[in-house]
Parts: C-alpha cells; structure tokens; sequence
C-alpha cells in the first residue's frame, strides 16, 4: 500500500487578529482569533512516504524550497511521532496564489500539509486534533482546516492542546464575498513569527492588546451570529488598525503598508459611508482585503483596481475547510 495522499485548504483572513505568542516553543497564540476561510485560493499538497528516501524533500510550486525546508520537515517529524513510523517523506506543494506576500499561505500550506500527511500515513483523526497538529506548524493553520466562519482560542492548558479553532458558522449560511487587492507581489520583508515575538518584547502597548481581544472576539462572535455586518465591519477594522498600530509601537516599529495599501483603505471607508456594505482588512503584508455583502463584490473589485498602484483584484467567496483530494 503507497503511503501517499494529496490535500488541498484554502487560506483564511482573520477578522479579529492574532498577533503574540503565549508558548514559542509549543506555538500557542496569546490571543483568540476569528476568521473567514476563502475559497478561490488554494494550496494543494502531495505527501508520500517513501522507506528510499534518506531524509525529507520539499518542492513548492515545482521547485526546492529552502526557506520553508525546517518547518515542514518539523511537522513531518511531529506526524512520524504521531504515527509511530520513521520514514521520510516527498512532499510537494503548489500556490495559485503568492507565496508569503500577506495572503495566509502558511495558513493553508500547513493545513493542507497535515491533513495529506495524516491521511497518507492511515490516520484518522478528530478535526479539532487535526486543528492542534496544524497549529504547531502555523496558528493561522489551526484555523485552515474548517471553512466558513472560525473561530481559534488561545486556551489555558500548559500543553497548548486547549489551543484550537473550531467552526462558528457555514459558508453558506451567510456568503460574504472578498475581494483581495495585490499591491506588491513579493515576499515580506518580516515574517508573522518573528515580528509577533520582536513586537511582544518591546511593544510598550503589547499588555492592552492581550487584554482587549477577548471583548473584540466576543463582539465579533455575535455579530457574525446576529449576521450584522455593521456591526463586523467596525470591530474588523478596529482589530486590524489596533494590529498594525500595535506592530507599528514595537522598536524598532514593524510597517507592513505600503502607500497603495493606506489609499485602499481610504477608498473601502468611502464607500462604506456612501452605502457600500464593505469593509477592509490587512495582515502582515501591503495587500489588502475588502470583505463584503453578498453581490457586492464585483463592483467593489471595480473601485479597489482604479487606486493607483493596486497589481490585480481577485475575488473570492467564503470556501470549505482542508480536504483530502482524490487521487
Ligand atoms: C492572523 N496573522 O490572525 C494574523 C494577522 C498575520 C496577521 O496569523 O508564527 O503565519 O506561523 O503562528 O499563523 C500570520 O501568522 O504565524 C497570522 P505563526 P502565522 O491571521
């Protein structure tokens, strides 16, 4: 029997951020999080195990990935553990997005990492077991493995097994759509990781951020029940702004914007206040995301693309969590 499967997840877009670590080592985030699961955008993963193989391999979009080598092969260390086997593993990985540019692919890459490699191993597992191993890859990724609305706590158990995402409501039941503004295709210049940890040490305002987010979360769980989104629009923003302001108070300060992202925000607040249900948000990286009601999605991609400097609009709706693809 060929120990190999292929997975596919789709990234996520947190609208309540998490941004610190209460356990480095064990990557439990300091913060809950809640977030909507894309769909258009995908990472799909082939795993096999292989008794020829003398240590792992990685290829991501058809070449060797160097970058990202320690971390995969870390969760694959974690799998083997998990699974009682020693042999290596052939992964590749393929992006119909770009890479570490701000757009979750480490949240989809480890989700669909785990849940390939668990199922090409002949596991199966709980999906909130599933959440726990992708967490320790990615946090974003504990949140990849369900779709629609979700929502990631941040625990209280020494062992971070607490830690997990868990769904809030389906994609279907209220079909938000997303349009994603591309302004600068490239790599970050830094990594979610290590600007949490660098912001956690020397942001003076990093105490109140950990104490607010439960309040943020909590707004934001009942507006996404109530399906009011004037009401997730102003918490979104104001979780996103607090992030960013938060990383901006580190020393030395963590800019993700570039100028095109500060006039993206500007256009999505003028819509909202001439009647657009639209709001935006922006991870560790200069794109932007504006999140809205149903049917609304083109004509905002229309407005976003005329902001001088914006590369590429894609479009999205609200996707399902990591799968196993047949093969
Ligand atoms: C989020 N971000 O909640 C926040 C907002 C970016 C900005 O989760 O260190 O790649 O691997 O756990 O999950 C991106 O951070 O960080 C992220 P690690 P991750 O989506």
């Amino acid at each position: 029997m060929p120990m190999q499967a292929a997975a596919q997840a789709q990234p996520n877009i947190a609208l309540i951020k998490y941004w610190g670590k209460r356990d480095e080592r064990l990557n439990v985030p300091a913060v809950p999080s809640l977030s909507i699961t894309l769909e258009s955008l995908w990472t799909r993963t082939q795993v096999r195990f292989d008794e020829t193989l003398g240590e792992d391999r990685f290829m991501l979009d058809g070449k060797r990935d160097d970058a990202q080598f320690q971390r995969v092969s870390a969760m694959l260390e974690r799998l083997r553990h998990h699974a009682g086997v020693s042999t290596f593993a052939d992964v590749r990985s393929f992006n119909n997005f770009p890479t570490g540019a701000g757009l979750a692919s480490s949240a989809s890459g480890f989700a669909a990492l785990v849940v390939a490699a668990i199922h090409a191993l002949g596991l199966v597992l709980p999906l909130a077991e599933l959440s726990a191993l992708a967490r320790q890859g990615s946090a974003s990724a504990a949140r990849s493995i369900f779709g629609g609305f979700v929502e990631m706590a941040c625990g209280s158990r020494d062992d971070g097994q607490d830690a997990i995402a868990r769904p809030l409501l389906a994609a279907s039941s209220w079909p938000l759509e997303v349009a994603v503004a591309i302004t600068a295709p490239g790599p970050k210049s830094i990594g979610s990781s290590m600007g949490m940890v660098h912001t956690a040490r020397t942001s003076p305002f990093y105490r109140g951020w950990i104490e607010d987010a439960p309040r943020r979360l909590e707004v934001a769980r009942e507006a996404v029940i109530a399906r009011d989104f004037e009401r997730l629009a102003e918490v979104s923003e104001a979780s996103c702004l607090a992030m960013h302001g938060l990383a901006l108070s580190a020393s030395p300060g963590l800019l993700y914007w570039n100028g095109v992202t500060v006039e993206l925000m500007h256009c999505v607040r003028e819509l909202r206040s001439a009647g657009t249900p639209v709001f935006f948000t922006v991870d560790a990286g200069p794109q932007l995301k504006a999140v809205c009601l149903p049917g609304w999605s083109r004509d905002v991609a229309q407005c976003l693309a005329e902001v001088p400097g914006v590369r590429e609009v894609r479009l999205s709706g609200l996707g399902d969590g990591a799968r196993v693809l047949e093969s």
